[in-house]
């Protein structure tokens, strides 16, 4: 078989892929993207669910790497909608002159490393071998789709869609009776655009979440200036910031204020929108009554504005604030206020089957024309998971896990037993806790720099150590114990699957202070890394 040969493969082309393939041709090297899907964008090539956007602000969420770039750019509304979000990521393809070197509908399926070689073999669902030293994943920590197994779903007789797979034609939601089972930021941005279509909606509710008003609209021409000429500000946020974006703080403790000052405080936030409910303070995420008045205030704002005592005795959410992500949504609570827009909690009516009709609950059947399945993702592992990668001894990437139930990496960027393997925004590390391109430039940067140290000494491979992998465990679990976040059952535990709570699979100190540690073990000649020269001269 023909195998191709390349200094790096780099899978996935989302932001990630593509600025990880840009440095690396910068620097010289030969490098391949290969991407499933027939676009680039990963997940916002496949995230078309009508209302999808980003929740950062959209002057925030582009690259800052190169100033020319940002600068030819301008986004058209305070939240970049999934269009536009993609445009800029065909945008950066064209820009940059990658497209001759990413190779689209092209899923790897397997990775194995070769001892004697000291390179990765990489297959493909094309039936291609490529050989590369170097294997980078930029799969992304949500693109992976968690279905629930609900019995009975090939019964259903009407439509079905999930969020996160959404056909590329629109879909016709007009006179139908459409049920959405997920209610975290993918359903309720759904939920916005289905209920102006839909002749009934119900929402089949597991748990009630915290929606913050995201006051979107169009950036007008004086908006779009000033981003462009705050550039060296928001690219100084990017790596300075614990979010990578510039949220509005206090500064201070919510104790630091009376009652009234909070309240004032937290309405300005509500006034002006976006995702500050969890910054205002600074001990939102680790000070039980400091949250309480965050939390409180969204259930107060819930009471203002749904007018059905039960409805919004329902919506009440009652986890600690910011311990799942902060949802921010376009008068969502008011959606509840039409006739047509219905709220079943499945909290002590369970679902139990999809049927032909509909879904089945235990005290009696929701019937439908549609079922959208807003259920979110196998966040952080799944995606690699899914890929067979074997790497030293034989040893397997869902051995080495667990299963997803043990995950072991260190700083999130690599793991022993699998040299020259780099996760961008891997486990363990701050990735969806801020603004992701900050997070994906972060990580790209220190890679493309490792890679260069390890090309200029010679040195054939790296790999983490196991202490520094158990260490980094601890580091994570620790700061996360120091916070409210161990509280709550999420997707950052990896408990939205099957309810089992995992490690703590984010590192919550702070893209800033992550950033730091990182440059760190760099400055330190990588220290609590093993190397090899080829002839296994171990270093
Ligand atoms: P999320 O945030 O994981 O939300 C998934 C939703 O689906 C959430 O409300 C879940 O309830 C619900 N869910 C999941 N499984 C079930 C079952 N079996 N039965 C009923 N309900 C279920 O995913 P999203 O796609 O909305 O958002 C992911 C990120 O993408 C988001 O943070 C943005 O950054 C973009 P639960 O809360 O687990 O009880």
């Amino acid at each position: 078989m023909n195998v191709k040969q390349y200094d790096a493969i780099i899978i996935g082309a989302g932001f990630a892929g593509l600025y990880m393939l840009h440095k690396l041709r910068e620097r010289g090297l030969s490098a391949r993207v290969l991407e499933a899907a027939d676009g680039v964008g990963g997940v916002w090539y496949w995230s078309r669910y009508p209302g999808a956007k980003c929740d950062s602000d959209s002057i925030y969420y582009s690259f800052t790497f190169s100033e020319e770039l940002y600068k030819k750019w301008r986004w058209k509304d305070r939240y970049a909608s999934q269009p536009e979000i993609l445009q800029y990521l065909n945008f950066v393809a064209d820009e940059l002159n990658l497209r001759p070197d990413i190779q689209l509908k092209t899923r790897v399926t397997k990775a194995k490393f070769q001892e004697e070689a000291k390179q990765w073999e990489i297959s493909t669902d094309q039936g291609e071998i490529f050989e590369a030293k170097y294997l980078i994943s930029g799969v992304g920590c949500l693109s992976t789709t968690n279905i629930p197994p609900f019995e009975g779903s090939e019964s259903f007789k009407g439509e079905q869609y999930h969020t996160g797979r959404w056909p590329h034609d629109k879909v016709d939601f007009t006179g139908k009776r459409v049920v959405v089972i997920g209610n975290g930021s993918s359903g309720v941005q759904t939920m916005q655009e289905v209920a102006k279509e839909a002749k009934e909606m119900t929402l089949l509710m597991r748990t009630p979440h915290y929606v913050a008003e995201a006051r979107n609209h169009p950036l007008s021409k004086e908006e779009q200036e000033q981003a462009i000429n705050n550039y060296k500000d928001i690219r100084e946020a990017f790596f300075n910031t614990p979010g990578g974006i510039r949220l509005y703080t206090t500064g201070k403790s919510a104790t630091a204020f009376s009652a009234k000052e909070q309240k004032e405080k937290l309405e300005h936030i509500w006034e002006t929108g976006g995702l500050s409910l969890g910054s205002v303070f600074t001990d939102v995420s680790a000070n039980k009554e400091a949250n309480f008045v965050v939390s409180q205030f969204v259930r107060d704002k819930i009471d203002e504005i749904v007018e059905d005592r039960d409805t919004a005795q329902l919506l009440h959410p009652n986890y600690y604030i910011t311990t799942k992500r902060l949802i921010i949504g376009t008068n969502f609570y008011e959606i509840f206020n039409e006739d047509h827009v219905h709220l079943v909690s499945l909290k002590d009516n369970p679902i139990e089957r999809i049927v032909e009709n509909g879904v089945q609950l235990k005290n009696g059947t929701v019937e439908c024309d549609v079922i959208i399945y807003a259920t979110g993702y196998e966040a952080m592992t799944g995606s690699l998971l899914k890929i067979d990668i074997e790497g030293r001894n034989g040893k397997t990437i869902q051995e080495k896990w667990e299963d997803g139930r043990n995950v072991k990496t260190y700083l999130g960027l690599m793991m022993e037993s699998f040299p020259n393997l780099f996760m961008i925004t891997g486990p363990q590390s701050p990735s969806v806790l801020t603004n992701m391109p900050a997070a994906i430039e972060q990580h790209v940067d220190w890679v493309d720099q490792c890679i260069e140290y390890l090309e200029e000494k010679g040195i054939q491979t790296i790999e983490a150590q196991k202490e520094s992998e158990l260490e980094w465990a601890k580091q994570c679990d620790d700061l996360a114990n120091q916070t409210l976040y161990p509280y709550t059952n999420s997707w950052y535990t990896g408990a939205n699957i099957d309810g089992e709570q995992r490690g703590f699979v984010i590192y919550v100190g702070g893209l800033n202070n992550y950033k730091a540690i990182c440059d760190q073990v760099a400055a330190n000649d990588y220290e609590g890394c093993t190397f090899e020269k080829l002839q296994s001269n171990v270093l």
